[in-house]
C-alpha cells in the first residue's frame, strides 16, 4: 500500500512540476496605482512556486518595474534597482525560493503602494544536496562470501511484484483518465 502512495506521489510531482503557473499581477486591475490596489493582499492569498511565471501589465507611459532589495522595497528606493522593466508587458520567471521584490520607479507610486513582495516559501527538501550519482566509496574487495541464493530469488519475486502493482497503479490512473476524457 505504501507503494501505491508513493507513485501517486510522484505522479502527483510530475503533473505539479508540469504546471507552472501565470500570475497577473494585481489581477485585472494590473499594474497600477489607479484604485487603490492592494498588492500585499492580492500576493498573501497565491501560492507561488519556482517555475511560476509573474507578469506585468501596466501603461508603459506611466509605470514601470523594478526589483529591488527587501531595504530597498521598504523605503521605496529606486536609484540602484536590481533589475528594471519597461514593456508594459513583462513576463518574469521565478526560478527561486524565498522573497523577490518588486516595485514601480515613478516618483511617489510606490510610496502610493505600488509594490510587490512574490514570496516562494522555502522548502527544507530542496535545499539538500542531491544525492551523487557516481559513488565515491571505496571499491569493494576482491574475494566476497557468496549471498543465500533464497535471499536472491525472494528480492527478485518482490521486486517483480512491485513492478506488478506498480503498472497495475499507472493502469489504473492512466486508464481512467482516458476514460473521463
Ligand atoms: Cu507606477
Amino acid at each position: 500500500m505504501a507503494f501505491v502512495v508513493r507513485v501517486l506521489a510522484v505522479l502527483v510531482l510530475v503533473l505539479k512540476l508540469s504546471m507552472a503557473a501565470v500570475y497577473k499581477v494585481g489581477d485585472s486591475s494590473g499594474w497600477t496605482t489607479i484604485g487603490n490596489v492592494d498588492y500585499k493582499l492580492w500576493s498573501a492569498t497565491k501560492n507561488f512556486q519556482v517555475g511560476d511565471i509573474i507578469k506585468f501589465e501596466y501603461n508603459a507611459q506611466f509605470h514601470n518595474v523594478m526589483r529591488v532589495t527587501h531595504a530597498m522595497y521598504k523605503t521605496c528606493n529606486a536609484s540602484l534597482p536590481l533589475e528594471t522593466y519597461t514593456t508594459g508587458n513583462d513576463s518574469i520567471t521565478i526560478t527561486t525560493q524565498g522573497h523577490h521584490f518588486y516595485m514601480c520607479g515613478v516618483p511617489g507610486h510606490c510610496q502610493g503602494g505600488q509594490k510587490v513582495d512574490i514570496n516562494v516559501p522555502r522548502t527544507p527538501s530542496a535545499d539538500v544536496a542531491p544525492t551523487p550519482l557516481v559513488s565515491v566509496s571505496p571499491p569493494a574487495p576482491a574475494v566476497k562470501a557468496p549471498a543465500p541464493a533464497s535471499n536472491v530469488a525472494n528480492s527478485k519475486k518482490s521486486h517483480s511484484v512491485l513492478l506488478g502493482l506498480a503498472g497495475a497503479v499507472l493502469f489504473v490512473v492512466f486508464g481512467s483518465s482516458m476514460i473521463l476524457a
